[in-house]
Protein backbone atom coordinates (compact mmCIF):
# COMPACT_ATOMS: atom_id res chain seq x y z
CA UNK A 1 0.00 0.00 0.00
CA UNK A 2 1.23 3.17 -0.55
CA UNK A 3 0.73 6.45 2.09
CA UNK A 4 1.82 10.30 2.07
CA UNK A 5 4.76 9.15 3.66
CA UNK A 6 6.09 7.66 0.56
CA UNK A 7 5.71 11.30 -1.84
CA UNK A 8 7.28 13.21 1.28
CA UNK A 9 10.00 12.89 3.26
CA UNK A 10 11.31 14.34 6.56
CA UNK A 11 12.88 17.60 6.81
CA UNK A 12 16.84 17.55 6.40
CA UNK A 13 20.09 19.34 6.24
CA UNK A 14 22.36 19.00 2.92
CA UNK A 15 26.07 17.13 3.77
CA UNK A 16 28.79 19.22 4.19
CA UNK A 17 29.34 19.43 -0.52
CA UNK A 18 26.09 18.70 -1.07
CA UNK A 19 25.02 21.37 -4.12
CA UNK A 20 21.29 22.67 -3.92
CA UNK A 21 19.65 19.77 -5.81
CA UNK A 22 17.10 19.92 -9.11
CA UNK A 23 13.86 19.82 -6.09
CA UNK A 24 15.40 22.55 -4.48
CA UNK A 25 15.60 24.36 -7.97
CA UNK A 26 11.91 23.35 -8.45
CA UNK A 27 11.06 25.59 -5.59
CA UNK A 28 13.41 28.10 -6.36
CA UNK A 29 11.45 28.06 -9.48
CA UNK A 30 8.13 28.52 -8.33
CA UNK A 31 8.38 30.90 -5.22
CA UNK A 32 10.62 33.80 -6.93
CA UNK A 33 12.33 36.77 -4.93
CA UNK A 34 12.94 40.49 -5.29
CA UNK A 35 15.52 41.84 -8.04
CA UNK A 36 17.67 43.42 -5.82
CA UNK A 37 17.46 46.40 -8.02
CA UNK A 38 13.13 46.79 -6.86
CA UNK A 39 14.80 48.26 -3.57
CA UNK A 40 14.61 51.58 -5.48
CA UNK A 41 10.94 51.52 -4.98
CA UNK A 42 9.28 52.77 -1.78
CA UNK A 43 6.50 50.58 -2.22
CA UNK A 44 7.37 47.60 -4.66
CA UNK A 45 5.60 46.73 -7.42
CA UNK A 46 3.25 43.57 -7.04
CA UNK A 47 5.29 41.88 -10.12
CA UNK A 48 8.47 42.32 -8.47
CA UNK A 49 7.00 41.36 -4.30
CA UNK A 50 8.71 38.08 -3.52
CA UNK A 51 6.34 35.16 -3.90
CA UNK A 52 6.16 31.94 -1.54
CA UNK A 53 3.56 29.09 -2.04
CA UNK A 54 3.92 25.98 -0.27
CA UNK A 55 1.48 24.19 -2.57
CA UNK A 56 -0.70 25.22 -5.33
CA UNK A 57 -2.59 28.82 -6.16
CA UNK A 58 -6.05 27.16 -5.42
CA UNK A 59 -8.76 28.31 -7.92
CA UNK A 60 -11.11 30.67 -5.76
CA UNK A 61 -14.17 32.33 -7.71
CA UNK A 62 -13.70 35.73 -6.01
CA UNK A 63 -17.77 35.61 -6.28
CA UNK A 64 -18.40 32.74 -4.25
CA UNK A 65 -15.98 33.59 -2.15
CA UNK A 66 -16.96 33.51 1.63
CA UNK A 67 -15.14 33.86 5.20
CA UNK A 68 -16.31 31.42 8.27
CA UNK A 69 -15.84 33.27 11.61
CA UNK A 70 -16.16 30.16 13.92
CA UNK A 71 -15.08 28.14 17.23
CA UNK A 72 -15.08 30.22 20.41
CA UNK A 73 -16.88 33.26 19.69
CA UNK A 74 -20.74 33.70 20.84
CA UNK A 75 -22.02 35.02 17.06
CA UNK A 76 -20.32 32.75 14.27
CA UNK A 77 -21.25 34.17 11.28
CA UNK A 78 -20.08 34.14 7.41
CA UNK A 79 -19.25 37.04 5.18
CA UNK A 80 -18.44 37.39 1.66
CA UNK A 81 -16.11 39.71 -0.34
CA UNK A 82 -18.92 42.71 -0.94
CA UNK A 83 -19.62 42.71 3.05
CA UNK A 84 -15.89 42.62 3.85
CA UNK A 85 -15.88 45.60 1.25
CA UNK A 86 -18.58 47.39 3.25
CA UNK A 87 -16.68 46.97 6.40
CA UNK A 88 -13.76 50.17 7.49
CA UNK A 89 -11.25 50.38 5.14
CA UNK A 90 -7.90 50.88 6.10
CA UNK A 91 -3.96 50.99 4.21
CA UNK A 92 -0.82 50.20 5.74
CA UNK A 93 2.66 50.05 4.30
CA UNK A 94 3.59 46.27 5.34
CA UNK A 95 7.43 44.56 5.03
CA UNK A 96 6.72 40.99 4.04
CA UNK A 97 9.87 39.03 4.76
CA UNK A 98 9.74 34.82 4.33
CA UNK A 99 10.84 33.29 7.45
CA UNK A 100 13.74 31.63 5.42
CA UNK A 101 15.18 34.46 4.19
CA UNK A 102 19.03 33.49 3.79
CA UNK A 103 18.52 29.85 4.64
CA UNK A 104 20.74 28.93 1.11
CA UNK A 105 23.86 30.90 2.89
CA UNK A 106 23.65 28.73 5.84
CA UNK A 107 26.35 26.18 6.49
CA UNK A 108 25.23 23.40 6.45
CA UNK A 109 22.00 24.19 4.48
CA UNK A 110 18.84 23.49 5.71
CA UNK A 111 17.03 21.43 2.59
CA UNK A 112 14.34 23.67 1.41
CA UNK A 113 13.13 26.41 -0.86
CA UNK A 114 16.63 27.68 -0.82
CA UNK A 115 16.45 31.81 -0.45
CA UNK A 116 19.69 33.81 -0.80
CA UNK A 117 18.50 37.33 0.70
CA UNK A 118 15.48 38.54 -1.63
CA UNK A 119 12.66 36.96 0.21
CA UNK A 120 11.20 40.45 0.91
CA UNK A 121 8.71 42.96 -0.60
CA UNK A 122 7.45 46.19 0.71
CA UNK A 123 3.47 46.69 -0.33
CA UNK A 124 0.68 48.59 0.38
CA UNK A 125 -2.11 46.37 1.70
CA UNK A 126 -5.79 47.63 2.12
CA UNK A 127 -8.65 46.28 3.94
CA UNK A 128 -10.59 45.82 7.13
CA UNK A 129 -9.48 45.75 10.21
CA UNK A 130 -9.48 42.17 12.19
CA UNK A 131 -10.43 43.07 16.05
CA UNK A 132 -13.72 44.64 15.18
CA UNK A 133 -14.57 41.44 13.44
CA UNK A 134 -13.75 38.91 16.56
CA UNK A 135 -14.93 41.38 18.82
CA UNK A 136 -18.51 41.11 17.01
CA UNK A 137 -18.39 37.76 16.79
CA UNK A 138 -17.81 38.00 20.78
CA UNK A 139 -14.28 36.50 20.79
CA UNK A 140 -14.80 34.64 24.21
CA UNK A 141 -12.05 35.97 26.86
CA UNK A 142 -10.35 32.32 27.34
CA UNK A 143 -9.20 32.37 23.81
CA UNK A 144 -5.64 31.24 23.32
CA UNK A 145 -5.24 30.96 20.09
CA UNK A 146 -6.68 31.84 16.31
CA UNK A 147 -6.75 29.96 13.66
CA UNK A 148 -6.07 31.03 10.01
CA UNK A 149 -7.16 28.54 7.10
CA UNK A 150 -6.42 29.29 3.53
CA UNK A 151 -8.16 27.32 0.64
CA UNK A 152 -4.81 25.64 -0.69
CA UNK A 153 -3.87 22.33 0.06
CA UNK A 154 -1.13 20.27 0.06
CA UNK A 155 0.95 17.60 1.91
CA UNK A 156 3.98 18.31 3.81
CA UNK A 157 6.46 15.88 5.60
CA UNK A 158 3.64 13.04 5.41
CA UNK A 159 0.83 15.38 6.70
CA UNK A 160 -1.81 16.20 4.16
CA UNK A 161 -3.38 19.86 5.26
CA UNK A 162 -5.15 23.00 4.19
CA UNK A 163 -2.57 25.67 4.92
CA UNK A 164 -3.47 26.98 8.27
CA UNK A 165 -1.55 28.85 11.25
CA UNK A 166 -2.72 30.41 14.47
CA UNK A 167 -1.47 33.68 16.10
CA UNK A 168 -1.91 33.54 19.85
CA UNK A 169 -5.02 35.60 20.53
CA UNK A 170 -3.21 38.75 22.00
CA UNK A 171 -1.53 38.80 18.50
CA UNK A 172 -4.58 38.43 16.49
CA UNK A 173 -6.61 41.31 18.30
CA UNK A 174 -3.57 43.79 17.85
CA UNK A 175 -5.13 46.59 15.69
CA UNK A 176 -2.89 46.62 13.00
CA UNK A 177 -3.93 43.56 11.45
CA UNK A 178 -5.97 43.66 8.58
CA UNK A 179 -7.80 41.12 6.19
CA UNK A 180 -6.35 42.69 3.19
CA UNK A 181 -7.91 42.31 -0.25
CA UNK A 182 -5.74 44.97 -2.18
CA UNK A 183 -2.32 45.02 -2.49
CA UNK A 184 -1.04 48.81 -4.16
CA UNK A 185 -4.18 49.62 -4.83
CA UNK A 186 -5.39 46.91 -6.86
CA UNK A 187 -7.51 44.03 -5.67
CA UNK A 188 -5.19 40.70 -4.97
CA UNK A 189 -3.57 38.67 -7.33
CA UNK A 190 -3.80 35.40 -7.62
CA UNK A 191 -0.31 33.93 -6.66
CA UNK A 192 -0.59 36.67 -3.67
CA UNK A 193 -3.78 35.26 -2.02
CA UNK A 194 -6.53 36.68 -4.41
CA UNK A 195 -9.46 37.38 -2.83
CA UNK A 196 -8.80 37.92 1.09
CA UNK A 197 -5.51 37.49 2.89
CA UNK A 198 -4.54 38.00 6.30
CA UNK A 199 -1.68 40.57 7.17
CA UNK A 200 -0.26 40.68 10.54
CA UNK A 201 2.42 43.83 10.08
CA UNK A 202 6.13 42.38 11.83
CA UNK A 203 5.89 39.23 11.91
CA UNK A 204 7.18 36.95 9.08
CA UNK A 205 5.31 36.09 5.83
CA UNK A 206 4.27 32.11 6.99
CA UNK A 207 1.55 34.54 9.54
CA UNK A 208 0.27 36.42 6.45
CA UNK A 209 -2.15 33.62 5.58
CA UNK A 210 -3.82 33.73 1.56
CA UNK A 211 -6.79 32.42 0.49
CA UNK A 212 -8.28 33.06 3.49
CA UNK A 213 -11.51 31.23 3.50
CA UNK A 214 -11.53 30.91 7.86
CA UNK A 215 -10.85 31.88 11.43
CA UNK A 216 -11.56 29.63 14.21
CA UNK A 217 -10.82 30.87 17.73
CA UNK A 218 -9.88 28.30 20.18
CA UNK A 219 -9.18 28.16 23.96
CA UNK A 220 -6.81 25.35 23.71
CA UNK A 221 -3.14 25.78 22.15
CA UNK A 222 -3.34 24.69 18.39
CA UNK A 223 -1.16 21.86 17.04
CA UNK A 224 -1.37 22.22 13.76
CA UNK A 225 1.81 21.30 10.63
CA UNK A 226 2.70 24.96 10.25
CA UNK A 227 2.85 25.82 13.91
CA UNK A 228 4.15 22.73 15.70
CA UNK A 229 5.91 21.36 13.40
CA UNK A 230 7.14 23.84 10.87
CA UNK A 231 8.05 27.45 11.72
CA UNK A 232 9.78 26.34 14.85
CA UNK A 233 13.94 27.40 15.89
CA UNK A 234 15.35 24.18 16.20
CA UNK A 235 19.05 23.16 17.13
CA UNK A 236 17.89 19.87 16.25
CA UNK A 237 15.40 16.95 14.84
CA UNK A 238 15.01 16.17 18.84
CA UNK A 239 14.22 19.46 20.04
CA UNK A 240 10.85 20.97 20.13
CA UNK A 241 11.89 24.49 19.51
CA UNK A 242 10.26 28.00 20.09
CA UNK A 243 7.85 29.18 17.12
CA UNK A 244 9.25 31.89 14.48
CA UNK A 245 7.63 35.01 15.43
CA UNK A 246 8.63 38.67 14.38
CA UNK A 247 10.94 39.78 11.66
CA UNK A 248 14.91 40.48 13.09
CA UNK A 249 16.84 43.75 11.61
CA UNK A 250 17.83 43.39 8.23
CA UNK A 251 19.45 45.65 5.78
CA UNK A 252 19.81 45.05 2.43
CA UNK A 253 22.29 46.99 -0.06
CA UNK A 254 21.28 48.23 -3.41
CA UNK A 255 23.96 46.56 -6.02
CA UNK A 256 25.23 49.58 -7.45
CA UNK A 257 27.17 49.56 -11.02
CA UNK A 258 26.21 47.12 -13.50
CA UNK A 259 26.22 43.14 -13.25
CA UNK A 260 28.08 40.14 -14.37
CA UNK A 261 25.37 38.10 -16.01
CA UNK A 262 26.43 34.56 -14.48
CA UNK A 263 28.33 35.67 -11.21
CA UNK A 264 26.58 38.89 -10.78
CA UNK A 265 29.46 40.67 -9.96
CA UNK A 266 29.08 44.08 -9.69
CA UNK A 267 30.70 46.28 -11.96
CA UNK A 268 31.64 50.12 -11.15
CA UNK A 269 33.45 53.12 -12.48
CA UNK A 270 35.78 54.87 -10.23
CA UNK A 271 35.06 57.61 -7.95
CA UNK A 272 32.08 59.39 -5.48
CA UNK A 273 29.04 57.80 -5.41
CA UNK A 274 25.72 57.16 -2.78
CA UNK A 275 25.13 53.40 -2.24
CA UNK A 276 21.48 52.94 -1.02
CA UNK A 277 19.36 50.29 0.23
CA UNK A 278 16.72 49.58 2.36
CA UNK A 279 16.24 48.35 6.46
CA UNK A 280 13.63 47.15 8.63
CA UNK A 281 12.74 45.26 11.72
CA UNK A 282 9.74 43.69 13.05
CA UNK A 283 10.21 44.40 16.92
CA UNK A 284 10.86 47.76 16.87
CA UNK A 285 12.13 51.08 14.67
CA UNK A 286 14.90 50.82 12.67
CA UNK A 287 17.47 52.97 14.94
CA UNK A 288 20.89 52.58 12.96
CA UNK A 289 22.62 51.37 9.80
CA UNK A 290 26.05 50.87 9.01
CA UNK A 291 27.67 50.19 5.88
CA UNK A 292 31.32 48.02 5.26
CA UNK A 293 33.52 47.82 2.65
CA UNK A 294 35.55 45.70 3.43
CA UNK A 295 33.34 42.34 4.12
CA UNK A 296 32.63 43.62 7.37
CA UNK A 297 36.22 44.40 8.71
CA UNK A 298 35.28 47.96 9.30
CA UNK A 299 31.92 49.93 9.36
CA UNK A 300 30.93 53.56 8.90
CA UNK A 301 27.03 54.86 9.88
CA UNK A 302 24.92 55.48 7.39
CA UNK A 303 21.71 57.95 7.02
CA UNK A 304 18.75 56.92 7.29
CA UNK A 305 15.75 58.31 5.44
CA UNK A 306 12.55 59.61 7.46
CA UNK A 307 10.29 57.20 8.34
CA UNK A 308 7.51 58.00 5.53
CA UNK A 309 5.92 54.51 4.82
CA UNK A 310 4.94 54.15 8.96
CA UNK A 311 5.70 52.03 11.71
CA UNK A 312 5.62 48.72 9.42
CA UNK A 313 7.75 49.86 6.29
CA UNK A 314 11.02 49.17 4.95
CA UNK A 315 13.12 52.69 5.04
CA UNK A 316 15.81 53.70 3.23
CA UNK A 317 19.33 54.40 3.98
CA UNK A 318 22.14 56.50 1.91
CA UNK A 319 25.80 56.13 2.38
CA UNK A 320 28.85 58.43 0.53
CA UNK A 321 31.26 56.40 -1.33
CA UNK A 322 34.41 56.68 -3.04
CA UNK A 323 35.25 53.96 -4.91
CA UNK A 324 38.71 53.84 -5.49
CA UNK A 325 39.80 50.95 -7.92
CA UNK A 326 39.89 47.42 -6.64
CA UNK A 327 37.83 44.90 -5.08
CA UNK A 328 35.57 45.05 -2.17
CA UNK A 329 32.29 43.17 -0.45
CA UNK A 330 29.82 45.54 0.52
CA UNK A 331 27.17 45.08 3.28
CA UNK A 332 24.80 46.74 6.05
CA UNK A 333 23.80 45.98 9.38
CA UNK A 334 20.57 47.13 10.77
CA UNK A 335 20.34 47.36 14.74
CA UNK A 336 16.54 48.37 16.17
CA UNK A 337 15.17 50.20 19.01
CA UNK A 338 15.08 47.07 21.17
CA UNK A 339 18.55 46.30 20.69
CA UNK A 340 18.58 44.03 18.36
CA UNK A 341 21.78 44.22 15.81
CA UNK A 342 22.05 42.28 12.60
CA UNK A 343 24.87 39.61 13.54
CA UNK A 344 28.40 39.04 11.14
CA UNK A 345 28.63 35.26 11.97
CA UNK A 346 25.95 33.18 11.07
CA UNK A 347 23.43 31.85 13.88
CA UNK A 348 21.93 28.70 12.62
CA UNK A 349 18.77 26.75 13.76
CA UNK A 350 17.85 23.57 11.67
CA UNK A 351 14.94 24.97 9.35
CA UNK A 352 17.14 28.13 8.67
CA UNK A 353 14.61 30.57 9.50
CA UNK A 354 14.77 34.09 10.71
CA UNK A 355 18.37 34.48 10.26
CA UNK A 356 19.29 37.59 9.39
CA UNK A 357 23.36 37.34 8.47
CA UNK A 358 24.81 40.18 6.55
CA UNK A 359 24.61 40.24 2.73
CA UNK A 360 28.03 40.27 0.50
CA UNK A 361 27.87 42.05 -2.37
CA UNK A 362 30.90 41.77 -4.55
CA UNK A 363 31.91 44.74 -6.15
CA UNK A 364 34.68 45.23 -8.90
CA UNK A 365 35.72 49.11 -9.51
CA UNK A 366 37.30 49.40 -12.52
CA UNK A 367 40.57 51.04 -13.28
CA UNK A 368 40.56 55.35 -14.02
N1 LIG B 1 -2.56 29.95 2.37
C1 LIG B 1 -1.24 30.18 2.34
N2 LIG B 1 -0.78 31.31 2.90
C2 LIG B 1 0.53 31.58 2.89
C3 LIG B 1 1.46 30.68 2.32
C4 LIG B 1 0.95 29.50 1.73
O1 LIG B 1 1.69 28.67 1.18
N3 LIG B 1 -0.41 29.28 1.76
N4 LIG B 1 2.81 30.96 2.39
C5 LIG B 1 3.21 31.83 3.50
C6 LIG B 1 4.61 32.20 3.45
S1 LIG B 1 5.70 31.04 4.01
C7 LIG B 1 5.01 33.46 3.09
S2 LIG B 1 6.63 33.90 3.19
C8 LIG B 1 4.03 34.46 2.61
C9 LIG B 1 4.46 35.00 1.25
O2 LIG B 1 3.55 35.98 0.82
P1 LIG B 1 3.68 36.53 -0.67
O3 LIG B 1 3.82 35.35 -1.59
O4 LIG B 1 2.45 37.33 -0.92
O5 LIG B 1 4.92 37.38 -0.69
O6 LIG B 1 2.72 33.92 2.50
C10 LIG B 1 2.35 33.07 3.55
N5 LIG B 1 0.96 32.74 3.44
MO1 LIG C 1 7.82 32.08 4.14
Amino acid sequence: MTTMDDVSRPGRVAGPDEAISAEELQLAARNHGIPLEALRYDVTPAGLHYLLIHYDIPEVDPAAHTLVVDGAVDRPFTLDLAALRERPRVSHRVTLECAGNGRALLQPRPVSQPWLVEAVGNAEWTGTPLTPLLREAGISPDAVDVVFTGADHGVERGVEQDYQRALPAADALREEVLLAYEMNGAPLLPQHGAPLRLIVPGWYGMAHVKWLRGITVRTEPFDGYQNAVAYRLRRDADDPGVPVTRIEPRALVRPPGFPDFMSRTRVLRPGRCVLDGRAWSGHAPVSSVEVTTDGGQTWAPALLDPATGGEWAWRRWRYEWTAEPGRYVLGARAADASGRRQPVEQAWNRGGFANNLVQRVEVVVLPE
